[in-house]
């Protein structure tokens, strides 16, 4: 209970959207504390970034090729002794590790989880805003033989999704069942503190999200979308871009606007684009979702791809259902029989 007698937390939000005799409501809760303490040893951490020398980088690279950061390392382990600590995590899958860690569990319902533990941390260093991202996932109760054929046998159950931003205040956006809420971090008590009204993506919006020095190497049909939003579309759209994930989704969450990552097209091969399907476009998608919103790769919903591997890519278009079915009728696939 909060002590804040009317404030509305996160633990209100599952208790809402979670049976009594469900033995996952108590695995919820016990993660969502785990996610909640590195929210503000994060957050206590990102305050003082530069004068304990932690907002560089370390010069090394992690499985996906990419320079780690020093707090991608901190919020790794974070996270990951937490979760080990909760007794509630079967397994999480992370960014910043090759393989899976299974963990040790005591509870009768434990879930896996797939997160990265800082997205966009390469903003640390100008002090701009960074994020962690969580995809909670119920095990399929197969017999796997390793961690990835685990979270792979249960990419098909997320039951829940997260994310936390790193910024002027510290936020926990947090979906599950049919909602998704937004909370702040009240750094003089700890708590996390949000309305009880569920958000929903405003209609009407005209933010776009991207990186557009890639325009050249995009397909004809994106890069004509992307002339007309700027000039035959009333009204025009505008560019917001933070290069952190979290923080983009966040504005055009309580905005409206669409986040565009697409695939490129270089020497006539199409990529796969840069975002990570399990930890980034899943947990995205879910929270988009749940907002009334849509995330597509830019041909079919995210939350229907099924994936081929642990830390597969996926190009990543995700906003509110009328600018996402905007862009799918301006670049050739039209969105339709999209549930
Ligand atoms: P670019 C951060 O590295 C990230 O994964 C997302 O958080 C962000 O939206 C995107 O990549 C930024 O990529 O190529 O524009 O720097």
């Amino acid at each position: 209970m909060s002590q804040s007698p009317n404030a509305f937390t996160p633990f209100d939000l599952i208790t809402q959207q979670t049976d009594p005799g469900n033995p996952e409501r108590q695995t919820l809760i016990s993660i969502l504390h785990a996610i909640e303490q590195g929210g503000r040893k994060i957050s206590a951490l990102l305050q003082r970034g530069p004068l304990l020398g932690i907002t560089g980088s370390t010069h090394a690279q992690n499985i996906q090729g990419e320079e780690v950061q020093a707090m991608d390392q901190i919020g790794q382990e974070t996270f990951l002794t937490l979760f080990r600590q909760s007794g509630s995590v079967l397994g999480v899958l992370s960014e910043e590790a090759e393989h899976p860690d299974l963990l040790p569990v005591t509870h009768s319902a434990p879930c896996l989880v797939a997160m990265d533990p800082l997205d966009g941390s390469s903003n640390l260093s100008v002090n701009a805003p960074v994020g962690s991202i969580f995809a909670l996932f119920r095990p399929s109760g197969h017999t796997s033989p390793s961690g990835e054929s685990l979270f792979l046998d249960s990419s098909g159950n997320l039951i829940a999704a997260a994310y936390l931003l790193y910024s002027v205040s510290t936020t926990l956006v947090l979906a599950i069942g049919t909602e998704t809420h937004s909370f702040t971090l009240d750094p003089s008590t700890g708590e996390y503190l949000g309305s009880g009204v569920a958000l929903k993506f405003p209609e009407g919006g005209k933010i776009y999200s991207t990186n557009e020095g890639y325009l050249p190497y995009w397909e004809k049909s994106l890069q004509q979308y992307m002339g007309w939003i700027k000039t035959d579309r009333n009204p025009a759209m505008i560019l917001r871009y933070i290069g952190a994930l979290v923080g983009d989704f966040h504005r055009n969450l309580l905005k409206g606007g669409i986040y565009l990552y697409p695939a490129d097209v270089k020497n006539g091969k199409k990529s796969s684009g840069k975002l990570r399907l399990l930890y980034e476009a899943y947990p995205m998608a879910f929270i988009a979702r749940n907002a009334g919103g849509i995330a597509t790769d830019g041909t079919i919903p995210i939350l229907s791809i099924v994936p081929n591997n642990v830390h597969q890519r996926v190009p990543l278009i995700v906003g509110p259902m009328d600018l996402v079915r905007e862009f799918q009728d301006h670049s050739g696939s039209p969105l339709n029989g999209f549930s």
